[in-house]
């Protein structure tokens, strides 16, 4: 190989090296010889010398590709078919037209780089001569956009669908002065409350009344997310309570943001926040309710993503990490929280056309059918990773509750088609009255709870619901017992009153017992508090809409009378923590479900029943009426939207 460092060396003639030959006059030729030689040695050490230092040395165009970060740029412009030689992706010979180009190349992109570098220069120059506040101004505005552009991606336009039957949103005066004067006092209420938490607790979860500050709880994880002003909309809406429902917009529109990080609960964010956001939506039309429950459900499919199907109880809704309630038997999910997602998520897929909502509740329908049941009971707790039940405890009332609800609101939304959901509801309640219902010695229906072997003689206030439940799927049941539902649905109100009526204040325990003498009452201190829950006074209403018994109507107003002698505080409405109690001590927490449940089912109850029919209506488990889909059967092949 001919190298452009040997061709000087090999035309050059070396002069003669004179060693001083006229003093050793008869070595003459000898000393010819050796000079020879010696000269060959010195020539052949230059050569080596030049060879290696070609191989060796570093090469400096590559250095120069390196430091200027153009390796990318420059590599492909070594081009063999131009006389330049590629030997192991360097440009080594040849380089005339290509060489020229690159040198263009790198400095074009130097002064590119010494332009930017100056510009940075200047406008950090620039910004040095501006203050603090208006240099934290302008880092807002950019984040403002950055939020913006997001804000877009995230909303993507959703496909337009028809919107099933609303009738009777605006409807429902009563034509009795009196029973029209009951129902302005519980518009009234509402007010009060939302006035207050408007006050003292704007944009936080819940409301503290009588420290007149916001209030939170774990469910809602550790951001404020306005959970009482989303639970509160449509019951805002049928009172026509107008500019307190746009407030309650635009506040969502501009603050609720689902991209925190905060962990919730799956449940409770879906009945309150998804649940609440659909109803105001389908009330009001207004898109920005849809587009947030659309994003805000989203955040929660990561849930799912467990060995089974079955979901976490909580999720983070930036990392999407989810995990169970710590005390839960054996790392278990719980029945009424992963069972009660059908409503809202069936919603969901009409309103996107995205069946991955759909798709999940399904799952979990499959799931649970396959399993065996003990006493054909479904147990409260069941392991995400293993899909086995945890612990062999049965419940209508907390952990369990909701499930069986929307089973029958599954079969009652889908406009009575979904009959494999009626049939798994018809199942449940069989099993329940068989093995959970009973007559306590004075007479009373109640529903107790399967613990450990044998049945607890407790009944939850939470429990009450089922008696609006029972009538609610009395139309439809097997065998015609139609009759028998609703007579089941009367005893539960009557058991239920009973436990209002044996206390002081006129208002329910958490729990009471049937056990030993003692009917309907509380026994523990820490079972005689009430907190404002609804499932009494929403049997009521249940019951007044089937059979218009006055008697539903007096109780309600008992309860109602109960409630503003009792939890009303010049700052809301708070809890009580002892029902038996003539002096009562607060908890001093508006739970949000008050406005969403307790108010609006009070409110219905002096209502007229042409407002939210149950024909074209199904409430969800917090209260959001979310109307019937004529369009969708169980596989949802009616919807339009559906892809
Ligand atoms: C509400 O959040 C819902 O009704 C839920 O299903 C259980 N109960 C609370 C109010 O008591």
């Amino acid at each position: 190989m001919t190298t452009p460092a040997l061709l000087p060396l090999s035309g050059r003639r070396l002069p003669p090296l004179n060693l001083g030959a006229s003093a050793f006059p008869h070595h003459r030729a000898t000393l010819r010889l050796s000079e020879k030689f010696i000269l060959l040695l010195i020539l052949s050490a230059f050569i080596t010398l030049c060879f290696g230092a070609f191989f060796f040395l570093p090469d400096s165009s590559k250095h120069k590709r390196f430091d200027l970060g153009l390796e990318d740029v420059l590599i492909p412009h070594v081009d063999t078919s131009k006389g330049g030689k590629n030997l192991g992706g360097f440009l080594i010979h040849g380089q005339g037209h290509d060489e020229h180009r690159h040198r263009e190349e790198e400095e074009r992109l130097r002064n590119k780089i010494r332009a930017d570098h100056e510009k940075a220069l200047e406008e950090a120059k620039e910004k040095l001569k501006k203050s603090r506040d208006e240099i934290q101004a302008e880092i807002q505005t950019e984040k403002n956009k950055v939020v913006q552009e997001l804000k877009k991606k995230d909303s993507k336009p959703l496909p337009p669908v028809p919107l099933p039957n609303l009738i009777g949103i605006n409807s429902g005066e009563p034509a009795d002065p009196d029973i029209r004067e009951k129902r302005n006092k519980i518009k009234e209420m509402m007010k009060h409350a939302w006035d207050n938490y408007r006050q003292y607790g704007w944009g936080h979860n819940e409301l503290k009344p009588i420290a007149r500050k916001g209030h939170s709880t774990n469910i809602f994880g550790n951001s404020q997310m306005g959970a009482t002003i989303v639970d509160a909309l449509d019951t805002l809406y049928i009172m026509g309570l107008h500019d307190e429902f746009r407030e309650g917009q635009e506040w969502i529109d501009k603050n609720l943001d689902f991209s925190v990080n905060s962990e919730v609960s799956v449940f409770e964010v879906n009945i309150r926040f998804i649940g609440g956001l659909l109803a105001a939506y389908y009330l009001s039309g207004q898109e920005v309710f849809k587009i947030k429950a659309v994003q805000l459900a989203g955040k929660l499919l990561p849930a799912f993503n467990t060995p089974t199907g079955i979901p976490w109880a909580m999720v983070n809704l930036k990392s999407g990490v989810g995990r169970n309630w710590g005390w839960a038997s054996a790392g278990s999910s719980i029945l009424a929280e992963f069972g009660t997602l059908h409503m809202e998520f069936v919603h969901l897929t009409y309103l996107t056309g995205d069946p991955v909502y759909y798709n999940k509740v399904m799952h979990i329908r499959k799931l649970l059918q396959k399993m065996d049941r003990p006493n054909g009971l479904y147990p409260n707790y069941l392991n995400p990773r293993t899909g086995r039940w945890g612990q062999h405890h049965t419940s209508v009332g907390g952990l369990g509750d909701s499930f069986y609800e929307y089973l029958l609101k599954a079969w009652l939304m889908s406009d009575k088609t979904d009959t494999e959901a009626r049939k798994m509801y018809d199942d449940a309640i069989e099993a329940i009255e068989k093995h959970l219902i009973r007559k306590s010695n004075g007479g009373l229906t109640f529903i107790g709870e399967w613990k450990n072997g044998h049945l607890e003689r407790k009944m939850g206030h939470l429990t009450c619901f089922a008696g609006g439940m029972f009538a609610l799927g009395a139309d439809g049941s097997r065998d015609d017992k139609a009759g028998h539902y609703l007579q089941l649905g009367a005893e539960i109100a009557h058991t239920c009153h009973e436990s209002y009526d044996r206390t002081t204040l006129k208002l329910g325990p958490e729990a009471f017992k049937f056990d030993g003498g003692v009917e309907a009452v509380a026994v523990r201190q820490n079972e005689k508090y009430y907190i404002l829950r609804p499932e009494v006074i929403e049997t009521y209403w249940y019951m007044w809409r089937f059979t218009h018994d006055p008697k539903y109507r007096q109780w309600g107003w008992e309860a109602t009378q109960a409630i503003d002698k009792y939890c009303r505080v010049s700052g809301g409405f708070s809890g009580v923590k002892d029902v038996y109690s003539s002096s009562p001590t607060y908890d001093d927490v508006q739970q949000s479900f008050f406005l969403a449940e307790t108010l609006k089912y009070l409110y219905l109850l002096f209502s007229n029943d042409d407002l939210l029919p149950l024909d074209n209506w199904v409430f969800n488990t917090e209260a959001h009426p979310l109307p019937v889909l004529h369009l969708a059967n169980t596989t949802l092949s009616g919807n339009p939207a559906y892809r």
